[in-house]
């Protein structure tokens, strides 16, 4: 990671207060309640970002005048050898992540006193209370760091784009090796299990989210996590999962049919999916706002609908009454990177829309080149959703109420790739078969 240059991007942004430090206190190891059970460590995004550190109970400071980073790392003692292993030497550390000064965390106070800072940048409320229990002395800030790191974080820089390729790498194969793999009878988990699998054998062993290996109505469940059913021949599966590298993230999702074949209405529906992605996808640029390729989507999706007559009516109408949300309530696409719903999505004073479905786009700004997002139109039969809508007189008389009755266990069908937005266009990072053609070769060998 090309940590030196995040941390002079964020230091330019700083410039107008020349007396100032930044710090950043880094993620503690977390255990299960009230036991020694260790979650896996994984270092918060911002302290990564700007350190390259991925290890517990770090801090850094940035000194804005000078430039001088100092990294303060944790003391171990021979204690620590004997359960984690090997303890390194400072000057082991500080070859490795090259602070211009190694000290160690007892050593905090004393420098941030000999820096005499006008003001100690903090990205948040428990980080100023840090630096406030360490000495009332100091001035904290929690309303500058914050913004000036997503404004860095957004826009990605070469490094960072080369990890998010070869996530999106490794991630193809796994989703491909799955596709590969599914026939009827087998459990949510055992597909969970392969691809896991997949990722930690070619050595991403974090994943980006709880990965979703849904089978059957479970498809039509958004953050569908328990993995436990059955998928049966006939039924659709739907696979949402990524692993990251070095912290940056995949977010992919295939729709497929478990016995390799689509039926008609699975064909149909999940073809309205296919064109609203490529189509969206085609017109990611550079100033195309997230917000009107969203509202682009839904109205191909509604016209699909429409034809499959599922839905009837006049589809401006259908657009100003929200009915795109009832069968694709989820937003089109976010930001990818550190996280996998990364930073930005939302500048200061950039208010969410208050419409369904929009109101939970989490991306609402122009693009820009070196912005990583995904993009993932949906359709789903959530009778949640569409049974008070039938009884809702505005919504109704658009719906084919018995056609869509009889839809209500199809589940749903999300197909997500992850794009770089490039000077004239994108970069499209995922390479996993999604034709319906090129889906059913696969999957019958
Ligand atoms: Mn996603």
């Amino acid at each position: 990671m090309s940590a030196n240059l995040h941390r002079e991007k964020l230091l330019s942004l700083f410039e107008e207060n020349q007396e100032g430090v930044i710090f950043l206190k880094g993620a503690e190891t977390m255990y299960r309640y009230g036991t020694d059970y260790e979650f896996p460590f994984r270092q918060e995004s911002n302290f990564w970002y700007l350190t390259g550190v991925n290890e517990p109970e770090y801090h850094a400071v940035l000194d804005v005048k000078s430039g001088e980073y100092h990294l303060f790392s944790p003391k171990r003692d021979a204690q620590f050898a004997v359960w984690h292993g090997n303890v390194r030497d400072q000057n082991e550390i500080k070859e490795e992540y090259q602070p211009d000064r190694l000290h160690q965390n007892n050593d905090l106070l004393t420098i941030l006193r000999n820096l005499k800072p006008s003001v100690v940048y903090c990205l948040d409320e428990e980080q100023a209370e840090f630096i406030e229990d360490l000495s009332r002395e100091f001035t904290v800030d929690t309303d500058s760091l914050r913004d000036a790191l997503t404004y860095c974080r957004c826009i990605k820089t070469e490094g960072e784009l080369d990890l998010l390729r070869e996530a999106a790498r490794i991630n193809n194969i796994a989703h491909l090796e799955v596709m590969k793999a599914l026939k009827p009878g087998m459990y949510e988990y055992e597909m969970k299990a392969l691809f896991d699998y997949h990722q930690v054998k070619n050595g991403l062993l974090q994943d980006a989210y709880n990965g979703i290996h849904a089978g059957g109505e479970n498809t039509a469940v958004l953050h569908y996590v328990d993995n436990n059913e059955k998928i049966n021949g006939g039924d659709l599966y739907l696979v949402d999962a990524g692993y990251e590298k070095e912290g940056y993230a995949s977010d992919v999702t295939r729709t497929y049919p478990a016995n390799g074949r689509f039926s008609g209405d699975q064909a149909a529906i999940y073809q309205i999916v296919l064109n609203t992605l490529n189509k969206c996808i085609e017109l990611v640029k550079p100033g195309v706002k997230m917000e009107d390729l969203h509202l682009a989507a839904c109205r191909i999706i509604l016209h699909g609908l429409k034809e499959l007559k599922i839905i009837k009516g006049d589809v401006d109408e259908m657009m100003e009454q929200n009915i795109f949300a009832l069968f694709f309530p989820h937003g089109l696409g976010h930001f990818l990177g550190l996280d996998t719903h990364d930073v930005g999505g939302y500048p200061q004073g950039v208010e969410r829309i208050d419409r369904p479905g929009v109101r939970f786009l989490r991306v609402r700004r122009e693009l820009m080149p070196g912005m990583v997002i995904t993009i993932e139109p949906g359709i789903y039969f959530i009778p949640a959703l569409l049974k008070p809508a039938f009884e809702n007189e505005e919504q109704a008389k658009y719906l084919n109420e018995k056609r869509i009755k009889s839809l209500f266990n199809f589940g749903g069908i999300r197909i997500e790739d992850n794009l770089i937005v490039t000077e004239d266009g994108y970069e499209n990072l995922t390479d996993v078969p999604k034709e319906i053609k090129e889906i059913e070769n696969v999957m019958q060998g």
